[in-house]
């Protein structure tokens, strides 16, 4: 079992959090609302208006998720999706949570600093870093930027 921060599509209410519900792709589980430690800049870019989250710690603000615990099947399944490591890389990063769901044995306290792991990109444009950045991703947010699922993208 591993630990999985979504910040973008992912999350609940967003586009893509149908695929983490998926039992075909493997399992997630919700563990906390979280923020990560430091700040990092989550801009909108290309023209598929895609979330990244870039590796320019200390800039930015920091970032509202959710953190999910996900076993190696759906871990599997979102390296593929989020085209891991060609697109967005896979690191670990510090989280204070915010609040937790229930009390099982996974439970996280509200406070407590933990880690995950989150797609975040390493490569960018370096007008990428001029764009507005957000705490919290909505796809649905009035910044008007209408995220393109891959399905609906034009061949490359
Ligand atoms: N999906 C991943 C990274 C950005 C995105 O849209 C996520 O939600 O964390």
């Amino acid at each position: 079992m591993a630990r999985v921060f979504v910040y973008g599509t992912l999350k609940k209410g967003q586009p893509n959090y149908f695929r983490m519900m998926d039992p075909a792709n493997g399992r997630a589980e919700f563990l906390a609302r979280a923020r990560t430690v430091e700040p990092y800049p989550l801009v909108i870019a290309t023209e598929h208006s895609i979330p990244f989250l870039l590796d320019a710690p200390g800039t930015g603000r920091r970032v509202c998720g959710e953190i999910y615990r996900v076993d190696q099947k759906m871990l599997e399944f979102l390296d593929r999706f989020e085209r891991c490591p060609h697109w967005y890389q896979r690191a670990e990063v510090r989280l204070e949570v915010e609040d937790g769901d229930g009390e099982g044995e996974n439970a996280l306290r509200p406070g407590s600093i933990e880690e995950a792991f989150v797609y975040r990109k390493t490569t960018h444009e370096p007008e990428w870093l001029q764009k507005p950045t957000y705490e919290s991703y909505d796809a649905y947010g009035d910044h008007g930027l209408k995220y393109v699922r891959p399905e609906d993208r034009s061949p490359e």
